[in-house]
């Protein structure tokens, strides 16, 4: 069951005048099983660690004024534990992946290479290289029965071109806010570089298009 939820438009930082820009995002929540998925949504959401979230999949809309921007989030926390689960759907959805593994938990960071793969995989083949990804480490709090280094999950980051944070979504609510505004500014970037590209390509075309005209003049 996929459950669709809102929330009222919050405000982070100051206001700009006049209406703010408005930026969209499709964000997607991905790893393996209580990995803490749902835990640093609703943190985020919520600014709460509640402790038990049940396994059901939610998208969630959230409205916030932030940096002068209204941003209009729609995050997808899904119950996707293995690569097999993920479907084409899904990734072609998003314009930002968040993949999670708890640094107590060696399968789930195995599942999390896997998913970097496959996103990997899938941006060649449709064309949209530019689409964002954060690898999250949570659960920096069990640092007792820490099992993955910062190190190995930040070379797994930088081998798979994403950006990487290690969190604990039970102890603080920077840690997931960080997440989500660090990937809403990516894909703002990610959106003007693409404008970017097709504006020089569109220039190229124009200047193609008159040079191709006095050649057969
Ligand atoms: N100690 C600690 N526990 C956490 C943290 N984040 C989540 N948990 C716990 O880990 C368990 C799983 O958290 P969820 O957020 O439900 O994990 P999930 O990935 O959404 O799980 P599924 O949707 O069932 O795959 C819960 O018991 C949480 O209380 C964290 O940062 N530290
Ligand atoms: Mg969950």
């Amino acid at each position: 069951m996929l459950v669709q939820l809102k929330t009222a438009l919050q405000q982070a930082g100051k206001m700009s005048e006049g209406s703010p820009p408005k930026l969209e995002a499709n964000i997607l929540v991905i790893g393996a099983e209580k990995v803490g998925k749902s835990a640093l949504t609703v943190r985020f959401l919520t600014r709460r660690f509640i402790g038990e979230y049940g396994d059901i999949e939610s998208i969630y809309t959230h409205r916030v004024i932030m940096a002068g921007w209204e941003a209009c989030f729609r995050i997808w926390d899904s119950v996707c534990s293995q690569v097999a689960d993920l479907r084409e759907k899904q990734l072609r959805w998003a314009d930002g992946f968040i993949v999670v593994y708890s640094i107590c938990d060696r399968g789930s960071f195995q599942s999390a290479r896997q998913q970097l793969q496959w996103i990997q995989q899938l941006k060649k083949r449709t064309g949209a290289a530019k689409k964002p990804v954060i690898l999250v480490g949570n659960k920096r709090d069990l640092q007792h029965q820490r099992s993955i280094s910062s190190e190995e999950g930040r070379l797994l980051a930088l081998s798979t071109g994403s950006s990487f944070f290690e969190i604990s979504a039970a102890e603080t609510y920077h840690g997931a806010l960080v997440v989500f505004h660090e990937l809403l500014d990516m894909v703002r970037d990610s959106r003007s570089s693409t404008k970017r590209a097709v504006g020089i390509r569109g220039i190229v075309r124009s200047m193609s298009a008159v040079f191709g005209k006095r050649r057969t003049e």
